[in-house]
């Protein structure tokens, strides 16, 4: 007996459907890999002390970070994207995580980590790396997306994968300070009307605007993600995680906190990171990055490999304004919607993940999946986003996606009106 898959036990021990893998096996005659000893259960394999800290199998060594070179003018001032199609689950992995930097990743070492809080403040202080660890600590997982993820596509179906249209995006367990412990530290004015002005170590420093409540309620200043130390390029050692507001508010290398009477009106706050509508004038002050969710699988870089039959189709969801509370999938471009099962209930301001698992008949799809947040938020179409927004925009394009899937199960970005 060779037909111990669980789809097969499943179905009662039969062989039902040719297209399946073990289908094919056994139609090929018999399969060595079960008939014959393999070198890997006849030898040892690698000793504890090869591999100190641990990589990626080789044959995994497609599941990397990708940029497109002509997004921008150089690697120093760039982005590149997160893998989504090929990761499963909701945590991303440093090695992985998409990186945004205004002047490039620096290093710092925790000796000379220094954090100063001035303004409008009792005490002005400046922290040391280990002041910070002497804080109370918190751990929460929360996304941090770009503003500019998906923004090549307000102008039509653009980058071919899920990578490059929605992977600036990452999901990890923050460990670290909640800021408003330091501002309560420091003496701070808390009254409603301030703001905290936050810079970074870095030569672009990155400085924004934050309200006073926003600094109260749930910003943490972190040193740990996915249980180690902040990888460099992350911020190490120490950043700023704004939850669910976009990630250019997320300063890396943190290194100033002012407490002010008003916003600042940095280059990051003004010209960059706020759209132009159709008459000119820019929206202001768009932090919150709003419901939005995407078909990671099937998709473009991760087509259907297998035939007819069971397909899982897979993707995220994710609210800056709180919980995912349902996502439809549609295989028809928006006709008809099937509710996806959520993997657990979502997380305040983190990623979810969704399935749906159903029957392909082999047949063209058009996909696309709808997420609804806590607040009843509807993800919108492009068409109603750009409606309410103009076609100038480049930031917060939180709009429905679609893959056109063809018989051979073959993914593309395509836009259906
Ligand atoms: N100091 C500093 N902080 C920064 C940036 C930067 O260039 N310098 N880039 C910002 C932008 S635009 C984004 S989207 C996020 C990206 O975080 P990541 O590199 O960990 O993905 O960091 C933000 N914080
Ligand atoms: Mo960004």
């Amino acid at each position: 007996m060779i037909n111990t898959t669980r789809r097969n036990l499943l179905r009662g021990g039969a062989l039902i459907t040719a297209g399946l893998a073990t289908g094919r096996a056994m139609a090929n005659g018999p399969d060595p890999l079960i008939t014959e000893p393999q070198d890997w259960a006849i030898y040892t394999g690698d000793g504890v002390d090869a591999t100190p800290y641990g990589m990626p199998i080789e044959y995994e060594g497609g599941v990397i970070r990708r940029n497109v070179p002509w997004l921008t003018a150089d690697t120093i001032s760039s982005i590149n994207f997160t893998p989504i199609h090929a990761l499963d689950g909701t945590i991303t992995p440093q090695g992985c995580a998409f990186e945004r930097h205004h002047s490039g990743a620096i290093a710092l070492r925790k000796e000379d980590y220094r954090l100063m809080v001035n303004g409008l403040v009792e005490t002005p202080s400046v922290f040391s790396y280990f002041d910070l660890e002497r804080f109370p600590r918190e751990t929460h997982v929360y996304f941090c997306e770009c503003a500019a993820n998906t923004g090549m596509e307000w102008a039509g179906a653009q980058l071919n994968g899920a990578q490059f249209t929605h992977g600036m995006i990452h999901n990890m367990e923050y460990v670290g300070v909640p800021l408003r412990t330091l501002l309560f530290e420091v003496g701070a004015d808390i009254s409603l009307k301030n703001w905290v002005y936050v810079e970074g170590a870095d030569a672009s420093s990155n400085g924004r605007s934050i309200p006073m409540e926003k600094a109260l309620q749930d910003c943490l200043i972190a040193f740990k993600a996915n249980g180690e130390g902040l990888r460099m390029e992350h911020g190490y050692p120490v950043r700023l995680v704004v939850p669910g507001w976009e990630g250019n508010m997320w300063v890396k290398w943190l290194r100033r906190i002012e407490v002010i009477d008003r916003a600042v009106e940095s280059r990051e706050e003004t010209s960059k990171y706020t759209d132009v509508l159709e008459d000119g004038t820019a929206r202001k002050w768009t932090w919150v990055m709003d419901a939005k969710s995407v078909i990671t699988s099937p998709s473009p870089q991760s087509p259907i490999s297998h035939g007819t039959g069971s397909l899982v189709i897979s993707g995220l969801a994710w609210s800056g304004h709180g919980k995912i509370t349902r996502v439809d999938v549609s295989t028809d471009g928006g006709k008809n919607w099937t509710i996806a099962r959520l993997d657990k209930q979502g997380d305040r301001k983190a990623l979810t993940r969704f399935y749906l698992d159903m029957e392909w008949d082999g047949g063209e799809m058009l996909l696309q999946s709808r997420a609804i947040d806590e607040t009843n938020y509807v993800q919108p179409t492009k068409s109603q986003l750009r409606q309410l927004r103009g076609e100038n925009s480049i930031y917060h394009n939180n709009c429905i996606q679609t893959w056109y899937v063809n018989e051979q199960g073959q993914a593309e970005n395509v836009e259906v009106s």
